[in-house]
């Protein structure tokens, strides 16, 4: 099968959450086994560590990164680097399931063209959270985020371009798939913390990756 059939892309599983931002619910669920057993791979050369924010607290949710540039956070600020910082390599090659998964979900909702060159990988054991920021470390804004959730579940917020807008809550669950553009690209978001659980493919935790166009 053709890595394209696997995606269903007229999946009526779509939902708008707002200008330039669309939601594809189970969207990875054919390829979950396979980003798994990629992270793994990935984790063993980069493992996933807390970094520090510039205010020097120590973030819940546990980090690493693949493809080109990574995204890293330390008393200095936060940054795309080429190497990872703890091993002085260069972060593991984004794989080929992850680009195809990004191309795919960034396709049916709008945005033909995307060829992520960053991915994060952020997993939340119970407890973990991310409180309301913006993404606006990338060069051109004009490039979607793609974020892909596995395991447990989790309750995100999603607000509006200024902080103090109200947010709503989306619940995300294990295979959903959403995509970040236009308008809704530079918006407060967040991620409550996470609940304790098991999940069959996972266990005790939440993984996210957000696969990005950073540095050009
Ligand atoms: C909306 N990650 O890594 S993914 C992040 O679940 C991040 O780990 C969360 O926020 C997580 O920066 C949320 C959904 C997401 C990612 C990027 C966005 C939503 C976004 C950028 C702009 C607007
Ligand atoms: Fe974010």
């Amino acid at each position: 099968m053709r890595t394209a059939d696997l995606f269903d892309t007229e999946d009526p599983q779509r939902a708008a959450l707002a200008a330039g931002a669309v939601l594809l619910r189970g969207f990875a669920l054919p390829v979950a086994q396979g980003l798994h057993a990629a992270l793994h791979a990935i984790l063993a050369q980069a493992p996933l560590r807390h970094m520090c924010t510039r205010g020097g607290f120590r973030m819940s949710v546990a980090m690493s990164n693949c493809g080109e540039w990574g995204w890293v956070s330390d008393r200095t600020g936060y940054r795309y680097t080429g190497l990872d910082p703890q091993t002085r390599h260069p972060w593991p090659g984004l794989p080929a399931c992850f680009a195809e998964l990004a191309q795919h979900a960034a396709a049916a909702a709008g945005y033909a063209g995307f060829e992520p060159n960053a991915c994060l990988i952020n997993r939340y054991a119970p407890g973990a959270r991310l409180t309301l920021h913006q993404d606006r470390n990338e060069s051109d804004l004009a490039h979607p985020i793609v974020s892909v959730s596995l395991g447990l579940p989790a309750v995100f917020q999603f607000g509006g371009t200024s902080r103090a807008q109200r947010t709503q809550r989306i619940p995300l669950r294990h295979g959903d798939v959403a995509v970040w553009g236009g308008a809704s690209r530079l918006a407060y978001h967040g991620v409550l913390p996470l609940k304790d659980g098991a999940h069959p493919l996972t266990g005790p935790c939440r993984l996210n990756l957000t696969l990005r166009r950073a540095c050009g």
